[in-house]
């Protein structure tokens, strides 16, 4: 078996690769892995060095035809984590999002379909939904995004379920909550805050705090994407989410106790332009159809990613005085 990863050197793409060629999902294990990443600035090869050399790595734009065309025959699935990802970014400007994101991904899809790929899971993300004041959202929630990023996703996302409408693609769409953990690029709010506090700086909450965010580690939204992946039915969505939800304010306390600073370190800022208030996230299809249960507790995940920060600042530190956060 011969898996294509888009953005495997990203965040959450990387996790999912060291995990697969650790043996982590057996019904894969031996699979070969292409990974393809234009290594932007949140691409990292030092992502995938413990697996460097069991991996076929080709730096190289999703948006490239004829390196997509070429580089698609001969894998069995594609995992499609590559895009443009941070909200504040597509505030300051839209265009690389629409192009990775939207162009990108039916660059994949039509190389895919081209050359009989059997799978293709996009990534997506439950900022499609928009935002929710009461409940939770199921798959069946109309797509609402609000922000550029969020619209770009969302884009992407019905174009992959309109492949399979189409053209009878094996598409499945995961929508998933908001992820932490090891090797999250330093300008998610995670590992922004973290990193500030342990350097003594102050961290900046935008507005009143009280937007919401449902939380879930990377571990386990790898593991769904992995279920999805083996056993979702094609041309389905599914919802992957953590079940823990806490305000920005909540959020910023856990870190500040985690790393013995206190509300003097927390500067007040001006709001994110059309800031999403709540996400929260119903996983009941996912969990009933496939088994998935998250399994970090926040606290246990949490606690674990303030240590990585502090054992890894030669990771983070060039990441952040490149990127000037
Ligand atoms: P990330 O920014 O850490 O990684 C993105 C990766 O994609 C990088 O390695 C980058 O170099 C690569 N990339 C960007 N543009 C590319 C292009 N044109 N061609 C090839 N490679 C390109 O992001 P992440 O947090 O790991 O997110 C991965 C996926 O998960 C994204 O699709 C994102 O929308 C989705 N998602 C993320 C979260 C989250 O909380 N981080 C939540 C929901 C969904
Ligand atoms: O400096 C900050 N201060 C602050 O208060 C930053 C960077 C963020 N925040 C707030 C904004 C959000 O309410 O924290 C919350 C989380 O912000 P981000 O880490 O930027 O994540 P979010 O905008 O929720 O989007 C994330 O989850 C969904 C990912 O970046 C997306 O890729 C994913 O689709």
């Amino acid at each position: 078996m011969r898996i294509l990863v888009t953005g495997g050197a990203g965040f959450i793409g990387s996790h999912y690769v060291r995990t697969l060629l650790g043996g982590g999902y057996p019904a894969y294990a031996g699979a070969a892995v292409t990974v393809l990443d234009k290594l932007t600035y949140s691409g990292n090869r030092d992502n995938l060095a413990s697996v460097s050399d069991a991996v076929t790595f080709v730096e190289g734009d999703i948006c490239d035809t004829d390196l997509v065309e070429q580089l698609m025959p001969g894998h069995d699935a594609v995992v499609h984590f590559a895009a443009e990802s941070h909200v504040d970014r597509s505030i300051l400007g839209a265009g690389p999002f629409v192009t990775t994101n939207v162009i990108g991904t039916q660059v994949l899809l039509d190389a895919a379909r081209r050359a009989g790929v059997g799978r293709f899971l996009h990534v997506s993300t439950d900022e499609v939904y928009g935002s929710i004041d009461e409940g939770s959202w199921t798959e069946e929630w109309p797509l609402q995004p609000n922000s550029p990023y969020s619209a770009s996703k969302a884009g992407s996302d019905l174009l992959v379920l309109a492949y399979h409408r189409t053209h009878g693609m094996e598409v499945v769409v995961t929508r998933c909550s908001n992820n932490y953990g090891h090797y999250q690029f330093p300008e998610k709010v995670i590992p922004l805050f973290v990193t500030n506090l342990i350097d003594g700086e102050q961290v900046p909450l935008y507005g009143d705090g009280g937007n919401i965010r449902d939380w879930l580690h990377v571990s386990d939204h790898c593991a769904g994407i992995q279920l999805a992946l083996e056993k979702g039915r094609a041309g389905e969505v599914y919802n992957i989410g953590g079940g823990r939800e806490l305000t920005n304010r909540e959020l910023t306390e856990v870190l500040l106790e985690a790393t013995g600073r206190d509300w003097s370190a927390v500067r007040p800022v001006e709001d994110r332009k059309g800031h999403d208030r709540r996400y929260s996230l119903s996983h009941e299809k996912i969990s009933d159809e496939l088994g998935y249960a998250p399994a970090v507790t926040f606290e246990a995940g949490i606690a674990a990613t303030v240590a990585w920060y502090k054992e890894n600042r030669s990771w983070w530190e060039p990441l952040k005085t490149r990127a000037a956060l």
